[in-house]
């Protein structure tokens, strides 16, 4: 049967610049990227994207708005990823570089998307016009991007107080 893992990912937008970290060990390692992980058992998901948000960067967010929901597939991997994104202005504190990340503020203009996993080039556009989308990604060897889909969206339905099943 296929198992679902449930990830936030958060992306600190103050335009005309975002929050991005270089991922020093792990999935993703080399590539910058928001913040973020799993959900952990007992809490909702956007109180985990807060939690990673603390822990990776040293960031306490406020009013996170959610932009998407990303479901990526790995060609012969039963296990499918749910990833939940969100933005936000409001935040309290300096990045501080952590144990798995790296930080560093881009200019809008100069996202470093060559190194950052391949789908992202597809939906930043949408988070950095502020609408809101939900997508699908299945990936093959090698991390390349075998079929994808993205619909936009007027609202995404409510589920940050939720607790991932
Ligand atoms: O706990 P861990 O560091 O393994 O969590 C993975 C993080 O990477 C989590 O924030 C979700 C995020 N992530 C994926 N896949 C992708 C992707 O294709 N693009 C981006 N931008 N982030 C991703 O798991």
């Amino acid at each position: 049967m296929d198992q679902k893992k449930v990830l936030t990912l958060c992306i600190l937008h103050q335009h005309p610049r975002v929050l991005l970290g270089m991922k020093k060990r792990g999935f993703g390692k080399g590539r910058w990227n928001g913040f973020g992980g799993k959900v952990e058992p007992g809490e909702t998901i956007e109180e985990g994207a807060i939690r990673e948000m603390r822990e990776e960067a040293g960031i306490l967010v406020k009013d996170l708005e959610k932009v998407g929901i990303i479901d990526f597939a790995f060609e012969g991997d039963p296990v499918l990823l749910e990833v939940h994104v969100y933005r936000t202005d409001n935040f309290v504190g300096e990045p501080e570089e952590s144990e798995e990340m790296l930080p560093e503020w881009f200019h809008v203009d100069a996202i470093p998307f060559a190194d950052m996993w391949p789908d992202d080039i597809y939906w930043f556009p949408l988070l950095l016009g502020r609408k809101k989308f939900k997508a699908a990604f299945l990936f093959g060897k090698d991390d390349i991007v075998l079929e994808q889909k993205i619909v936009e969206v007027e609202t995404l339905y409510l589920r940050n107080k939720q607790r991932p099943t």
